[in-house]
């Protein structure tokens, strides 16, 4: 369990600190996101769409929900860079209970052509990103995310969802989520690395690791594209944004300044590309009265918008600040980590007499003279290992329940916003999981309490063995977040049975 922690926190570190000398610039001839992303003659600048795919000002609709449906949005041009990152921004909405079929991100040596695969051919060479809403081997791992490279010589396993072809995947329900989902996806020195954020809130930092790959071999150069289809079911498959950047080392940015002129004519052509955008947006709102209307109406909510957002924006600072608690929570395990390690040092003289321990982080020095003085004995320093242990060991638990409890609260979340069979108790699910928060709760109030008692058992003033005062969470305002989550999440399950039986008068 602590090695997926560990890994889980490592993994964002190590591609943020790998993204650290990265030379990153946006592909404009790449890319599209509204306003006004399909101009005048209903054209997407750069890109060709085809099938049933209709492009609007704010959203390409790859496909509507109607049934039997596919749609393709391919790039004109090959790639000219090597390494690249893709934000991916969509959403998958539909009344049913399941929806179908899905969507699909590419990145192959050809743009495609309708066929099997979500709305592209089948045997493409490159990548392929499924979004796959239908469950056709019937395992219940559905809605799926899954990336899948081909060199052009596989055939999609369609009844078995492709799950022995895949390159990596997670199981997340993108479908009618209160924001738009976003997909990211990097590609770099052969590191496939994929992020999904949920679309549960609205914040830019709430990417998740989905799926991550080294070694893989993808076309030096290639064409993006966005496809989807429906079948006896549908969903809308909407793409709200698609911005590709590419990615230089600091090797092949050496290389590259050679050619300084380049980038000046690059960013002198995307910045007339930028006028001219918005002076397109200028004409419309001139020529349309209706719409700049329609856009200033935009900036008033009803009170049922505002409610919701309301509950939303709670729930948002709730989770960032259970991220916050994880953090600290790191901090302190770390801390104590090299608290112990200090204290084994002195445990096995390996602290020169006189030469002191150096400082590390917020931990004091321990005085010059422990060591050859009469000042600690061996009981004494095991006990303080024994009860550094137990700190480390009562903190590991605490963070593993607020994982727990955190997982549950997205679950519930995720089961009010699901639309309900007719054969689901709904009350009895709650009535369960809030009894398991319950009794989560108890036991880390519980837990609080030993790892308080520790912490006052440790002898006072014997410099590097307490805790750092500075970082521990108190008891009452843990207690208090999870109190109000709770209520929060009871209003908002409430809230939305009610909007359901409302809503259900009208079927
Ligand atoms: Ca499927
Ligand atoms: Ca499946």
């Amino acid at each position: 369990m602590d090695g997926i922690w560990c890994l889980l926190f490592l993994l964002p570190l190590l591609t943020w600190a790998s993204a650290q000398n990265v030379h990153r610039r946006m592909e404009y001839k790449y890319s599209f996101k509204g306003p006004y992303l399909a101009q005048k003659d209903n054209q997407v600048p750069f890109w060709t769409y085809t099938g049933n795919a209709i492009a609007s000002e704010e959203s390409v609709r790859i496909t509507p929900s109607l049934r039997s449906q596919k749609g393709q949005i391919w790039t004109k041009n090959p790639t000219n860079f090597e390494w690249w990152e893709v934000e991916f921004v969509f959403r998958v909405t539909g009344r049913g209970r399941i929806g179908a079929d899905g969507l699909a991100f590419w990145f192959t040596n050809a743009a495609g052509v309708e066929g099997p695969v979500f709305g592209s051919n089948d045997q493409w060479n490159g990548l392929g990103v499924f979004f796959d809403s239908f469950d056709n081997d019937n395992k219940r791992n559905n809605p799926y995310i899954m990336g899948m490279v081909n060199d052009g010589t596989q055939v999609y396993d369609h009844e078995h969802d492709g799950l022995t072809q895949q390159t990596g995947g997670c199981l997340r329900d993108f479908r009618n989520k209160p924001f738009p989902v976003r997909a990211k996806i990097e590609y770099y020195k052969n590191i496939l690395t994929l992020f999904i954020h949920s679309g549960m809130t609205n914040n830019d930092k709430d990417y998740e690791i989905c799926m991550r790959a080294e070694n893989i071999q993808l076309p030096s150069a290639g064409h993006f594209g966005v496809t989807a289809a429906t079948g006896g079911l549908a969903d809308d498959h909407d793409v709200l944004k698609f911005i590709v950047h590419s990615l230089r080392s600091p090797e092949d940015m050496a290389q590259l300044s050679v050619n300084q002129e380049e980038e000046e004519k690059f960013k002198k052509e995307f910045d007339q590309y930028q006028d001219k955008t918005k002076k397109a947006r200028e004409d419309y709102l001139a020529q349309n009265p209706d719409a700049a209307r329609q856009e200033q109406k935009e900036e008033y909510e009803t009170g049922e918008e505002r409610e919701l957002r309301q509950i939303f924006q709670g729930q948002s600072l709730i989770a960032e600040n259970i991220r916050s608690l994880h953090q600290k929570m790191d901090e302190i395990v770390g801390r104590q980590e090299r608290t112990l390690g200090l204290i084994n040092n002195i445990g096995s003289g390996a602290v020169a007499p006189g030469g002191g321990v150096p400082p590390v982080g917020g931990v004091p020095p321990v005085g010059g003279n422990v060591v050859g003085s009469d000042n600690i004995r061996r009981h004494e320093v095991d006990a303080l290992l024994n009860n550094q242990r137990d700190i480390v060991s009562t903190a590991r638990d605490i963070k593993n329940f607020v994982n727990e409890i955190h997982q549950k609260s997205n679950q519930l979340l995720t089961k009010s916003s699901a639309p309900q069979g007719s054969a689901q108790p709904v009350g009895y699910d709650l009535h369960v999981t809030l009894k398991e928060m319950q009794e989560g709760l108890n036991i880390v109030k519980r837990d609080l309490g030993s790892a308080n008692q520790h912490l006052q058992r440790i002898p006072a003033g014997g410099g590097a063995q307490g805790c750092p005062q500075a970082n521990c969470v108190s008891t009452s305002m843990f207690i208090g977040f999870i109190v109000l989550q709770v209520v929060l999440l009871i209003g908002y399950s409430m809230y939305r049975d009610s909007k359901e039986a409302q809503a259900k008068k009208f079927y």
